[in-house]
């Protein structure tokens, strides 16, 4: 079903792709959204944000032969739940994991919340099987990290996105020479660029290189009638050598909710933007959380972002 020619991203009709109901009985799972991907091996790999009927937490990767018919494996994956440091600061939840090939190696930075608020933490895997846990890589206060797939003049460089009661949020990239220690932070994206976000903005999806700079498509928020947040994902465009410089934003967000299941949900109006894969024929598969409820895919092409970065369209 088409919504309107509101929304740029064309929805798959088979959406939600996935939801709880799709991960086994026993688990209980409630919620299935904010959902990193990426390809591995000729298949699709999502590694999901799941919620039992308790909130429990779980990292669960759901496989693909075509990026839209996702079957889970039998259980989740490990997390470093026996760690004290990982005990204390992911003691409410872990979440909104976004995945990065650097080299061999596929990093999965994620936040994680506790008494002490959100920070950032660390994941690493060769084959999506055996994961290795670096710890935490930035101060409380800050989530929505996403690695760059390259280092930026010699240092690792991501988006991230440090909140505080006088800026409300918006997109920064941080540098580090070793994954872990980060800092020579700089603010690149403020919500007042975004019009329609005016709340706060933040990261999406693992940058996009193309040659005209770093796509990087984010989630924007609004807010409605003082208490309800409007969640919409938008396009901007950075330079190639230097990223803390942003070329170009898209004066119209890539997708606005409009389906059911982006309206309704535990959290009302959302479609939060966590993957896209590029296909070689310029198609751009994303994945977007539907209402903190259910995972969607659509589509957009390479050259329609870039279009719309410059406001062509
Ligand atoms: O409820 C909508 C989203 O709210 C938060 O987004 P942000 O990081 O922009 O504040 C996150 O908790 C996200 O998981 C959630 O989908």
């Amino acid at each position: 079903m088409q919504y309107s020619n509101a929304s740029f991203v064309q929805r798959y009709q088979g959406n939600p792709i996935l939801s709880g109901k799709d991960f086994p009985d026993e688990y209980h799972i409630l919620h299935c959204f904010n959902s990193g991907v990426i390809k591995f091996k000729d298949k699709y790999l999502m590694l999901n944000r799941l919620e039992d009927c308790s909130l429990k937490a779980y990292f669960w990767i759901a496989e693909s032969d075509d990026g839209y018919n996702f079957t889970p494996r039998p259980s989740p994956i490990k997390m470093p739940e026996d760690d004290p440091t990982f005990q204390k600061y992911a003691s409410i939840n872990y979440y909104d994991p976004r995945i990065t090939q650097i080299g061999d190696t596929f990093y999965i930075m994620h936040a994680c919340h506790s008494e002490y608020d959100c920070r950032l933490s660390l994941l690493s895997t060769t084959d999506f099987e055996d994961f290795n846990w670096h710890g935490f890589v930035s101060d409380p206060g800050n989530r929505n990290g996403i690695l760059f797939p390259e280092k930026i003049n010699g240092l690792y460089a991501r988006f991230d996105r440090p909140m505080t009661s006088w800026d409300g949020g918006n997109i920064w990239m941080s540098f580090s020479p070793d994954l872990i220690h980060w800092g020579g932070s700089e603010c690149v994206l403020k919500n007042s660029a975004v019009r329609w976000a005016w709340s706060k903005v933040g990261g999406g999806c693992a940058p996009i290189k193309t040659e005209e700079g770093w796509l990087n498509l984010f989630h924007g928020v609004r807010t409605q009638c003082k208490s309800h947040y409007v969640y919409q994902s938008g396009v901007c465009l950075h330079d190639l050598e230097d990223p803390t410089k942003v070329i170009a934003v898209s004066e119209k967000p890539i997708i606005t909710p409009m389906a059911d299941y982006e309206l309704h949900g535990q959290t009302p109006s959302v479609c939060f933007i966590t993957g896209a894969i590029v296909e070689d024929d310029g198609e751009v598969k994303v994945y977007y959380g539907g209402a903190d409820t259910v995972m969607c895919a659509g589509t957009i092409q390479l050259q329609t972002l870039l279009d719309l970065c410059h406001n062509r369209i």
